[in-house]
């Protein structure tokens, strides 16, 4: 039986990915940081969520722990997926971004080799489309590929670029079997509530409802190219079953702005959403009653964005025989059914 060990496993993909391994047959280990025991609310929810996992505690700033739990374990495949994640946090947080999200990453290589399994460990590391930046200058039409020039545009994006190249340079010196998935953004039901598409999902099915007036947004018009975080850690698993390490591209090949997930996802609860006015002063309206559904906060525009992501994932089709199964239509009914369904619940 192969073991694995996940950072970041009560994340989004955390869980995807458990569950995942577990099914292919991996004894699953799952890291998570605080001081939980047992008892505490948040342990006991993980635990029901994923009974397969075996939680341990770290700390991605802690490299004794991690290198204990790597000394434990002694796992085939690590996957770190542990970071200050969250773009716009990141501008407010930047020197603990760039330790976590940066310098943790180099915690980790490090920890596999004081546990002394360089060479039998194999590593992925959550790289990102936000290390491309998304300017004019560096946009190639048919989207990024691997050999794409970075221009990160965020405290968040330069350090996942210190960690990218940290591990290039660990898989360059030590022959470390360490790949980085630099992916694209993917959604889905287990989305933090901070991240724009799951914010949208759940104010549409709470509106739907009548328990909340409006949603406020920064940006309408940035553009992302979306996927199904389910599809995504299947991509990571494959990149650690080649037999050389490499980095690929995950992403989808299209791109749509925060305004049409904003049409598609009212539209899917049943509301036809017309946009007036220019600026901050911009409102989506419903088209049958006139409400004011959607309005502009400055609060949410960040001191730099990335206007538009488009990525090419050609080598990770060709090479890892991986392809997105979920479109954005049905990302979009997905995530609102998926929330109309937890927001009827509540109400019982
Ligand atoms: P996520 O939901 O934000 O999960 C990140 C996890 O990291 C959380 O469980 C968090 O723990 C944990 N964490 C944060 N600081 C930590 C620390 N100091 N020590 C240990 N754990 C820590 O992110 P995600 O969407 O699953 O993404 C997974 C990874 O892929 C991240 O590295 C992200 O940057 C990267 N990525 C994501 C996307 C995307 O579109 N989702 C695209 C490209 C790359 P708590 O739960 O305790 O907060
Ligand atoms: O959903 P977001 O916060 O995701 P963002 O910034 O693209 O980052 C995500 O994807 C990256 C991959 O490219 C990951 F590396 C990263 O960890 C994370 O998972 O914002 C998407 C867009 C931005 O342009 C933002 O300005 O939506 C815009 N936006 C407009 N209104 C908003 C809002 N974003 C958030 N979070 N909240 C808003 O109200």
């Amino acid at each position: 039986m192969k073991k694995a060990l996940i950072t970041g496993v009560a994340g989004q993909d955390g869980g995807h990915l458990a569950k995942l391994l577990h099914e292919k047959g991996y004894e699953v280990h799952g890291v998570i940081r605080g001081q939980m025991e047992a008892s505490h609310p948040r342990y006991k929810t993980l635990k029901q969520e994923m009974p397969f996992v075996n939680l341990v505690m770290a700390d991605l700033l802690d490299l004794a722990a991690l290198t204990r739990a790597l000394q434990e374990i002694q796992p085939d495949e690590v996957y770190n997926l542990a970071a200050i994640s969250h773009v716009g946090y990141s501008f407010r947080d930047p020197i603990l971004t760039a330790d976590v999200t940066g310098k943790g990453v180099l915690n980790v290589l490090e920890a596999i080799r004081l546990a002394g399994l360089e060479k039998t460990t194999r590593f992925y590391q959550a790289s990102t489309s936000e290390m491309f930046g998304g300017l004019d200058y560096n946009r190639p039409d048919t989207g990024y590929t691997e050999e794409a020039s970075f221009h990160p545009r965020s405290p968040y994006g330069v350090a996942k670029l210190y960690g990218h190249w940290i591990t290039c340079n660990y898989r360059e010196s030590y022959g470390m079997h360490a790949s980085c998935g630099i992916l694209f953004n993917h959604e889905g039901e287990r989305r933090g509530p901070e991240f724009v598409t799951r914010k949208i999902s759940k104010a549409v099915a709470r509106i739907k409802l009548g328990l909340q007036e409006d949603l406020e947004l920064g940006n309408l018009d940035a553009k992302r190219d979306w996927g199904y975080a389910g599809d995504y850690v299947e991509g990571m698993w494959r990149m650690l079953q080649q037999e050389q390490p490499a980095d690929y591209v995950l992403a989808t090949g299209e791109t749509h702005s925060i305004r049409e997930f904003c049409e598609l996802a009212f539209k899917e609860a049943g509301i036809n959403i017309n946009w007036q006015g220019n600026g901050v002063d911009e409102t989506g309206v419903d088209a049958t009653t006139g409400k004011v559904l959607i309005k502009i906060n400055p609060d949410f525009f960040r001191p730099a964005e990335v206007d538009l992501l488009l990525g090419n994932p050609a080598k990770a089709e060709k090479t890892l025989g991986w392809k997105r199964a979920i479109d954005f239509p049905g990302l979009v009914k997905l995530m609102v059914q998926h929330d109309l369904g937890l927001e009827e619940a509540k109400l019982g």
